[in-house]
């Protein structure tokens, strides 16, 4: 199906879900706690504020925490929902579902129920839109609020997207309405050279207490690492793109995120944090650490909310990469899989991601995380290898095997299970995807 014709059978979807929204004076919301859950909830509270309508959002790590409601109001759900086919059957009010994960099982619903999900219409929630994506269509039919596709697209950008499908249709909006803008360069977040060097999680650099490498990288691509990164000149972004590409050649890093990192810079206008990079790492750790609400005031356009949101970010990138020095070594390596179980890690996500996709790319990456009675699991691929394995499929599959839950998309999946199972699990995990590899 082409892009242009599923984009209009998702408006169709949201045009249904903005109808039912209108039937309603009070929106119950639920969204997911990272990036792309947090910027769905910004769009959808601009849309409805500018729209008239009362709400409450609660931020939720997934559906297998409990959510409340009252019959009568409108319940909506952002960035989860699809999955839990099972769970929105019971639910006895109006449902708006606004996701992109993989739909699972049929919903039959109680009352009126709005499901936009780009699966739906034969376009690829992984990688071409994200739930901010859906929530910006659906902002769309509620109203004109083109000038939140800045938001949109900070969601897309952190749930690793490409810039393809929905989402590049939602950059063509921004473009025109002129809150975004494309410039030349490398993707990376604002600061002094050497600082953004070391620090930036995506890219991984891997120059953390590597002071002397940052200083003979830094020579060699003649360039000053005190100057501000927003500042070098055309020259030095070329000297510097090139430097960065060979410093992850020689990391193994999976050459396809090279195109999204050098070439083009996104500006977010009408945002508080113009970088695009910084502006999502910045939602990002806000979600990590908990700090939902200051990330969503500072997209609400709260100045201090803001600041709070930088120094939440710069002591998270600190424990982050200190986290990463710590587990590095203890990666082990099964037939098909390399897997870490960290007891009491920080948590599983983005060192599942980060690791995955610079130091570890030959082989699916799983991460344990066992804290508390729970064993969080992330399991995390590249494009590549997620032509052939399906993680979302074999998270679900040996989830369930050891009574657990699992899912999400092909190359970012996760599961929740019991400690006293992970051995169990890994093994299953690790047959299946030798089978899909096979
Ligand atoms: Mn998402």
């Amino acid at each position: 199906m082409s892009s242009g014709s599923a984009i209009n059978l998702l408006r169709e979807r949201a045009r249904r879900a903005a109808d039912l929204v209108a039937r309603h004076d009070f929106i119950r919301i639920y969204t997911h706690h990272d990036a792309d859950g947090i910027s769905a909830g910004a769009i959808i509270a601009k849309a409805l504020l500018k729209a008239g309508k009362a709400f409450h959002i609660t931020f939720l790590k997934g559906l297998n925490e409990p959510f409340e409601y009252e019959q009568g109001e409108l319940l909506l759900f952002a960035d989860m929902g699809s999955g839990y086919a099972d769970l929105i059957s019971q639910v006895d009010t109006d449902v708006v579902i606004l996701d992109h994960h993989i739909p699972n099982g049929e919903i039959r619903p109680k009352r009126n129920l709005a499901h936009v999900n780009p699966h739906l219409v034969g376009m690829d929630g992984t990688f071409e839109l994200s739930a901010s994506g859906v929530c910006y269509f659906f902002a769309n039919e509620l109203g004109r609020n083109r000038e939140l596709a800045s938001v949109a697209l900070i969601g897309a950008l952190g749930d690793k997207q490409r810039m393809v499908g929905g989402n590049e249709e939602i950059l063509r909006n921004g473009l025109e309405a002129g809150v975004v803008e494309e410039r030349k360069g490398v993707s990376l977040p604002s600061g002094k050279l050497r600082d953004v060097l070391v620090q930036s999680l995506e890219p991984f650099l891997d120059f953390y207490g590597k002071e002397e490498e940052l200083e003979e990288f830094l020579e060699k691509a003649r360039l000053d690492g005190d100057k501000e990164f927003d500042e070098l000149s055309d020259e030095e972004i070329r000297r510097l793109a090139d430097a960065i590409v060979l410093r992850l050649l020689k990391m193994n890093a999976y050459t396809g995120i090279f195109s999204q990192i050098v070439g083009k810079r996104l500006i977010l206008k009408n945002l508080l944090i113009k970088n695009a990079v910084t502006a999502v790492d910045v939602v990002n750790s806000c979600g990590r650490i908990g700090a939902m609400s200051t990330a969503l005031a500072m997209l609400l356009g709260d100045v201090e909310a803001m600041n709070r949101a930088i120094r939440i970010n710069n002591e998270y990138v600190i424990q982050t990469l200190e986290e990463l020095k710590k587990w590095r070594n203890e990666v082990k390596e099964g037939f098909c899989i390399r897997y870490l179980v960290m007891e009491n890690g920080l948590s599983a996500s983005p060192i599942a991601t980060i690791f995955s996709r610079y130091v570890f790319t030959d082989k699916p990456l799983i991460v344990v995380n066992i804290k508390n009675e729970y064993a969080k699991v992330s399991a995390r691929t590249n494009e590549a290898l997620a032509e052939r394995v399906d993680l979302a499929e074999v998270m679900r599959l040996a989830a369930e095997k050891v009574g657990g839950r699992g899912g999400g998309h092909r190359v970012a999946a996760g599961a929740n299970i019991t400690p006293d199972k992970v051995e169990e699990f890994l093994k299953e995990v690790d047959r299946l995807c030798c089978a899909m590899l096979a």
